[in-house]
């Protein structure tokens, strides 16, 4: 039977995303020991040289300084059964005659995944084993992970781009299950004159923050965001984090139902590199920043699985 060239586009177009559908957690053999040495617990954080933090500085030209992170509060969004509940100790008047008061407050949280925040190599794992293969029951304790603590992390001061993928499309929010392709990236990069370098902290944009405080329950039922084909694109190009504006900074849930949250292997234990959720990215994307001066510092949760973190971008 002959077919048509027409009749063959939606085979064709169909095909990339069978092989995207088909990943699966490579072997510990074929990811191990990592590019940065048997051993080593920083993965992409590695990317941090004095060079790095003087190229970076160039970046910044006017000063303004853009925040894209979130308030921590209890409007958040939470993903199953994370909390923030602050408690106010308030007011304990001291002795002396000036009357100084004192307030301070109890925080009962998952200080290290909630809000704006860091995942650190501890975060994740492929069955029982972690990034560089360290093993999930010869690094655990009651006091947190003996290795790839988030305190290793350290501060990262690189130069940032922003991928604006729903710029690029012309839409204000992509679609609650939306997959981002290579081409999404490579087009929406290409409309910003853009390229990208070794050791860049890469935000996309979905759009989907617009949900934040205002549709919690959609925010974290699903989200649209790169699929398993972009993050290991991604990958490819070198990057110290890859962040976005929804929880997972992947789609969810993703297409594949025989996959739950894959990107977070590719990127967190596969690849060693840290991944950054629940970015606040409107003003940078509606002033069209795509290039700037990303300033972070995780905190030095000892043994900790991630970190909430308020990070800053600088033009
Ligand atoms: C998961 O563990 C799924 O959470 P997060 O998306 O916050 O990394």
């Amino acid at each position: 039977m002959r077919m048509s060239k027409l009749a063959l586009v939606p085979v064709l177009l169909a095909l990339p995303l069978v092989a995207a559908a088909q990943w699966r957690p490579p072997a510990d053999n074929q990811r191990c020991p990592s590019k940065w040495g048997a051993g080593d617990e920083r993965g992409s954080a590695n990317h941090m040289k004095p060079d790095t933090v003087l190229k970076a500085a160039k970046m910044i030209r006017t000063g303004e300084v853009i925040e894209i992170a979130w308030p921590l509060g209890q409007g958040m969004p939470f993903f199953g059964t994370r909390r923030f509940d602050v408690h106010t100790k308030r007011t304990f008047m001291n002795t002396g005659a000036n009357r100084r008061g004192s307030n301070e407050e109890l925080v009962v949280s998952e200080i290290g995944q909630v809000g704006t925040q860091f995942d650190g190599f501890a975060h994740q794992t492929i069955g029982d084993s972690l990034y560089n293969c360290f093993k999930q029951d010869e690094i655990s304790s009651r006091g947190g992970f003996t290795k790839l603590g988030v305190e290793k992390a350290g501060m990262i001061f690189t130069r940032g781009v922003l991928i604006d993928v729903a710029g690029a499309k012309g839409v204000e929010m992509l679609g609650d299950t939306y997959e981002i392709t290579v081409a999404d990236l490579q087009d929406a990069l290409k409309r910003q004159n853009v390229t990208l370098q070794p050791g860049d902290a890469i935000l996309i944009n979905t759009g989907w923050s617009k949900l934040w405080g205002k549709d919690n329950a959609r925010y974290v039922k699903s989200c649209p965001g790169i699929g398993t084909a972009a993050a290991e694109w991604l990958a490819k190009q070198d990057p110290i984090l890859v962040g976005a504006d929804n929880w997972p900074v992947e789609v969810a849930p993703n297409p594949d139902p025989q996959l739950s949250l894959p990107v977070h292997q590719i990127f967190l234990a596969v690849n060693g590199i840290h991944i950054l959720e629940n970015l606040k990215l409107e003003e940078l994307a509606g002033k069209r920043v795509y290039e700037f001066a990303f300033a972070m510092q995780p905190l030095k949760i000892q043994g900790g699985s991630g970190s909430t973190v308020a990070p800053v971008a600088i033009r």
